[in-house]
């Protein structure tokens, strides 16, 4: 039994098509059901449904063979048990520094201020700003992070934007990117030791598929 971990939302719906063109298909929408565990047309592959940032975490420790997350989870995660074989090119977004509208990134990113910095993604925070030789003070939020430069707690935030739509309504703007993030495959590597008779076919399937598309 292969079994691969997904989060619902966007990384479910962008990878349904993908897994179907692998032939894997889903029989049921986990979009309408409470159900966590998914049967699939294959009788040896299933489909579990977590948080995404739990994605890496269930992979590591075999609750999943594979799994799909996104690059800023993964940038967050520090296991060591996993492989990143395939960028599966979905649920593209952009990972931002972001301040309200008429704050001085210029000035701030010249003299170096020790900055308030709010964010999900702490690891990925520290160390760009680290990069550039800054100090900051990490105010580690889970959500909502918008509201933080708003009401003054902080001065920059470091966030996924995707539309934009998000921070313009807040009356922020993108101040400076940090990177680009797609979705990966990921491995649990030991199982890909045990298993390699089922499991690599299927990464070979995903990287053509990818590939076919580029
Ligand atoms: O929601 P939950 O707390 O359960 O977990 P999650 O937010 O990590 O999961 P989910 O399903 O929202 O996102 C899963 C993955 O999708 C992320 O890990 C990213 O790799 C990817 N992704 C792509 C995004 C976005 N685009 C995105 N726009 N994840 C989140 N957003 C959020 C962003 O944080 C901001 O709040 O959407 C808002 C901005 O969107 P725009 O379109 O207004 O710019
Ligand atoms: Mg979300």
């Amino acid at each position: 039994m292969i079994t691969i971990a997904l989060s619902k939302g966007r990384i479910f719906e962008e990878s349904m098509p993908i897994l179907e063109r692998a032939g894997i298909i889903c029989t049921e929408d986990p979009s309408t059901s409470r159900k966590l565990v998914f049967e699939t047309n294959k009788k040896d592959v299933r489909l579990i449904i977590v948080r995404a940032s739990d994605v890496p975490t269930y992979v590591e420790w075999g609750g999943a063979d594979i799994g799909i997350a996104g690059k800023d989870v993964l940038d967050e995660y520090s296991g060591t048990g996993l492989y990143y074989p395939v960028d599966l090119n979905i649920a593209q977004c952009k990972m931002m520094v972001a301040a309200s509208n008429d704050f001085d990134y210029e000035r701030v990113i010249k003299d170096k201020p020790r900055l308030k910095v709010a964010t999900k993604y702490p690891n990925t925070a520290r160390n760009f700003f680290s990069l550039k030789g800054m100090q900051i003070d990490l105010i580690k939020l889970y959500g909502s992070m918008e509201l933080a430069p708003i009401v003054g707690m902080a001065d920059v935030i470091v966030d996924l934007v995707s539309s934009g739509k998000t921070i313009k309504a807040n009356n922020l703007k993108s101040m400076e990117l940090i990177s680009n993030i797609t979705s990966r495959l990921i491995v649990n590597k030991a199982a890909l030791k045990m298993n390699i008779k089922q499991i690599k076919p299927l990464l070979v399937k995903f990287q053509e598929l990818v590939s076919s598309e580029n």
